[in-house]
């Protein structure tokens, strides 16, 4: 009897837990709703054409392997090495941005400040930014 109940709990449990674990699975995240609307809004990464967040933007909730044929916001300016300034609003994750495409040569930004207002000698190199676990993990 108390097998059975233990059993039937067990049961129970797995349909709830496999129930939770499916709708995180495909549950879309509200902040990739806005993904280049030109908002920098939760869970995006931010890069700015001026520094101090000015100028265009491109508010990126995926990862961008390469920014070349990209563009800003409503804008025809490439967002290829044309970045001066960032911010990063990412929840699960952190954001990480490099010199090269496909995440390649300096690491321009991580998380370490949140925001970077000018990326100074690094202004205008920007080629590819992603979303990783942890800041360990841009190298
Ligand atoms: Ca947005």
């Amino acid at each position: 009897m108390i097998r059975q109940r233990a059993r039937r709990l067990v049961a129970q449990i797995s349909v709830a837990l496999f129930a939770t674990l499916s709708f995180l699975a495909v549950a879309p995240s509200a902040a990739h709703a806005g993904n280049m609307n030109g908002v920098c809004e939760s869970g995006e990464f931010c890069v700015w054409f001026y520094a101090n967040y000015t100028g265009a933007i491109a508010d990126m909730a995926y990862n961008e392997p390469n920014y070349s044929g990209k563009t800003f916001y409503n804008s025809s300016t490439s967002r290829n090495d044309n970045v001066r300034s960032a911010k990063e609003k990412a929840v699960t994750s952190v954001a990480c941005m490099y010199e090269n495409a496909n995440y390649g040569g300096h690491i321009i930004f991580t998380n370490m400040s949140d925001e970077q207002s000018d990326f100074g000698t690094w202004n205008d190199k920007a080629s590819s930014s992603r979303f990783i676990y942890t800041s360990v993990l841009c190298f």
